[in-house]
């Protein structure tokens, strides 16, 4: 094989296994945090480390993980994310074969799938880049904006309307941070578990004006425990967009295929698979619990 004639470990399907297994194993033991688990920061960082690609000059994404470095670490956007990259410090030291930029994508699969997520097929193959590799401040989106923002900004990755919604359905997993993004809150009531509530409640809901000395953000009207950035109200302010929240709210299944198919998309933005890497995407296996 090629690891014996040249002495360069190749990992295989099962070694990529094992550093799943391991994240896994991490994330029920260590549930001190938020709302029980790590996962929705983990869906974070692998979000924030794709969501730099810009395909006009094929620079940023997942290839690279210059998150890493300060000048992007330090981005407004990634605040808080310093707690996802520790959490993944002891992977990597018992896999130092692993690259980080995919050892962050693999930490995300592994959180959407034990989360009760889809299968999403998994491609090993980025290298890491130095900090002249750093994208500039500003490339992801801006909470406090828009539709007009979301297409730009969505756009300039390679996304459209559909992809958008698809995405944004996320945000069924985790919470905003005071210390973090300004915003507070959850934006449902199961914020570890994979679901098209987000779209429900966006629906269904009645959304106010929060009344507080923060950034601007939406509170629920029944439970005032939950919350909506502008960026999500403008999903369903937008007819364009609303018509795919309208679908996703009532079919969770369709909302499951078209979300691993894009974030498989986002998770590959700009990676120079080659023929010497995996090419045919592997399925890791969800630990049972
Ligand atoms: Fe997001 N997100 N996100 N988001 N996001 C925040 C938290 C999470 C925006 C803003 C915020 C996506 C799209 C957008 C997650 C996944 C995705 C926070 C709170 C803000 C603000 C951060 C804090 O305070 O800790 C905006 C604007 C957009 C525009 O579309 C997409 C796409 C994804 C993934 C596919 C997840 C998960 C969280 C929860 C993190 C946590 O720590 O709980």
């Amino acid at each position: 094989s090629a690891s014996e004639t040249t002495g360069v470990f190749v990992p295989k399907q099962e070694d990529y296994q094992k550093v799943y297994n391991e994240i896994a194993a991490l994330l029920q033991d260590k549930d001190d945090y938020d709302d029980g688990s790590y996962g929705p920061v983990l869906v974070r960082l692998a979000w924030h480390a794709s969501g730099t690609y810009d395909k006009e000059t094929g620079t940023g994404g997942s290839n690279g993980a210059t998150m890493r470095f300060q000048p992007e670490g330090d981005h407004g956007a990634n605040a808080g994310l310093v707690t996802a990259r520790d959490f993944l410090a002891p992977v990597k030291a018992k896999f130092p074969w692993i690259t980080y930029s995919d050892l962050w994508i693999l930490a995300g699969i592994c959180a959407i799938q034990e989360m009760q997520g889809p299968t999403i097929p998994y491609r090993p193959g980025r290298m890491d880049k130095d900090i002249a590799a750093c994208t500039p401040d500003g490339r992801l989106p801006d909470a406090s904006q828009g539709n007009k923002h979301l297409r730009g900004i969505f756009g300039r990755m390679g996304f459209n309307d559909q992809e958008i919604v698809a995405l944004s359905g996320a945000h069924a997993l985790g919470r905003c941070h005071t210390d973090r993004s300004g915003f507070d809150g959850p934006w449902t009531f199961s914020p570890t578990v994979v679901t098209n509530e987000y779209y429900k409640l966006l629906l269904n809901e009645k959304w106010n004006w929060k009344k507080w000395n923060g950034p601007k953000q939406y509170e629920d009207k029944t439970s005032k425990t939950l919350m909506m950035l502008p960026t999500d109200m403008a999903l369903v302010s937008d007819k364009a967009f609303k018509q795919w929240v309208e679908k996703y709210a009532k079919d969770e299944g369709l909302f499951f295929k078209d979300f691993a198919a894009v974030i498989t998309k986002l998770f590959e933005l700009g990676v120079p698979f080659d023929e010497t890497t995996q090419q045919t995407p592997m399925t890791l296996k969800p630990t049972a619990n």
